[in-house]
């Protein structure tokens, strides 16, 4: 952190700046920020002699490049702190590595992480949001054996914010574009916290500044890396714009925060495959419970949560918590999605790439079905929800922000699939944790969340808790 407040304190101090022109007086910094700009930034006198017809400076595009680099003021003129930096000496040939870290090193002494999301951007559903921010860290996670758990409530080593201008610290953001956000190297206080510049126009998609991408280089930052040299690096100081779902971290990226924390470690107990066994009940009526699936059986609603299993039926006032296995022994814990075809009398349940199928506390299939016999392409590892409309005879099946559309007459996927969510579902989305029909609406579950989607309106109409049905 202290290195992110040297850094930035250097543009503070220095206040006035000229702008790039070739008067006679400015001829020298100008020649010489070319000569600086061609041998350490690619700048190539053609692109500046072609450029300058279509109006975007090239040389003003280098400068802006060279101060998010150094963390000066983007301000695409040649102002004193650039003039400065430009003098100072600085290794002629790229690194080996182009990665680079924070000075005195600043890292995280610890593996397990917390963060908070503190508010939210007008600009986004707070589900995008929730979920750029999640997809964001595990860029990181999944290649370091660090571990990213939200919290909401009390301090989190990664506190974060959206805010304009002045916001508390002593780098107040500037309007849009410029400073897009900024977070602090590993420490204590305010070290790890990541600020967004609420200024900027924040999006899911590919129109103004895609959070996602703005996040995981912002938690590079808390994580202790400083930028790279590598434009194919994510922590290169250059927004470029690229679809989130083709994001890749670079091989220079996965170097520098493995020289940090070393590569990701196998917990037997905790992987994905065999999430731990929580040997307390679920407290259902906790304002941020969430459910791995959720289902219609013969009139009742169904709630999955790791081994448990929760059961309420609309008409009855008190609802139940027990044991999975105390109804289904054969089947494991942890389930991901689950349907009902009410006509066929018949529930499928999911986890991973496999499915069952059960009839009251009946197994159809004593052993799983694996996905792929339903029509879906290898790369799904697993479904995060599903949810049949009797109507219709179609099942839906969510995997990340896409869906999948099923036909339980003919038995086979449709085509045309995947699609995304959110535009089929208006409000509901990215990701879904569980679904159900119930008398002429869909149920989303979102994390704490509940969705009420009018089948026929194509709309959400209620905007619910997750444990809305418990009578908490
Ligand atoms: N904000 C800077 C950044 O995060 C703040 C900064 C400059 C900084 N130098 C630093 C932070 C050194 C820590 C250490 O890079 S920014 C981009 C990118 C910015 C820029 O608004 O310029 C992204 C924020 F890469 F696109 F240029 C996020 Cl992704
Ligand atoms: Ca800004
Ligand atoms: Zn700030
Ligand atoms: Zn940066």
């Amino acid at each position: 952190m202290k290195s992110f407040l040297l850094i930035l304190a250097l543009h503070a101090s220095i206040s006035y700046t000229h702008p790039v022109t070739h008067g006679t007086a400015l001829e020298k910094p100008l020649l010489l920020a070319k000569s600086y700009l061609t041998k350490f930034y690619d700048l190539k006198m053609e692109e500046v002699l072609l450029n300058k017809v279509k109006g975007n400076d090239p040389v003003v595009e280098k400068i802006e490049e060279m101060q998010r680099f150094f963390g000066l003021k983007v301000t695409g003129t040649l102002d004193s702190a650039t003039l400065e930096m430009m003098q100072k000496p600085r290794c002629g040939v790229p690194d080996v590595h182009s990665f680079s870290v924070f000075p005195n090193r600043p890292t995280w002494k610890k593996h397990d992480l917390t963060y908070r999301i503190m508010n939210y951007t007008p600009d986004m559903t707070t589900a995008e949001v929730d979920y750029a921010i999640e997809k964001a860290f595990k860029v990181w996670s999944n290649v370091t054996p660090l571990t990213f758990k939200r919290i909401y409530t009390e301090e989190a080593d990664i506190m974060i914010s959206f805010a304009s201008g002045v916001h508390g610290d002593f780098y107040p953001f500037d309007g849009p574009d410029g400073t897009l956000a900024h977070a602090y190297a590993p420490g204590s206080g305010v070290g790890g916290d990541a600020h967004f510049d609420e200024d900027e126009f924040w999006t899911a998609g590919t129109r103004g500044y895609n959070l996602f991408l703005v996040a995981a280089h912002e938690f590079g930052h808390s994580l202790g890396l400083d930028h790279s040299r590598d434009p194919q690096a994510l922590m290169y100081p250059n927004y470029k714009s690229v679809d989130p779902r083709e994001f890749q971290l670079s091989q220079d990226d996965i170097k520098g925060i493995q020289t940090l924390y070393g590569g990701p470690v196998i917990h037997p107990s905790k992987s994905p495959e065999s999430p731990s066994k929580p040997t307390t009940k679920p407290n259902i009526c906790s304002p941020y419970m969430t459910f791995d699936a959720v289902t219609t059986l013969r009139g009742e609603i169904i709630f999955f949560k790791d081994r448990f299993l929760g059961r309420k039926h609309p008409q009855i006032p008190q609802a139940s918590v027990d044991l999975l296995s105390l109804f289904w022994p054969s089947l494991p814990s942890g389930i991901q999605a689950a349907y009902e075809v009410e006509s066929k009398d018949q529930v499928f349940l999911f986890k991973d790439n496999k499915y069952w199928i059960v009839s009251g506390v009946d197994l159809l299939t004593p052993y799983p079905r694996n996905i792929y016999t339903l029509g879906f392409p290898n790369y799904v590892k697993k479904v995060d929800a599903a949810v049949h409309n009797p109507f219709t005879g179609k099942t839906y099946f969510f995997v990340d922000n896409n869906y999948w559309r099923y036909d339980e007459r003919s038995q086979s996927m449709d085509k045309g699939y995947p699609r995304q969510t959110a535009k089929a579902f208006p409000g509901i989305g990215p990701k879904v944790d569980a679904a159900i029909y119930h008398n002429g609406h869909y149920y989303f579950f979102q994390g704490a969340k509940q969705l009420e989607y009018d089948v026929f309106l194509n709309r959400v109409t209620q905007v619910l808790k997750s444990n809305s049905w418990f009578g908490c």
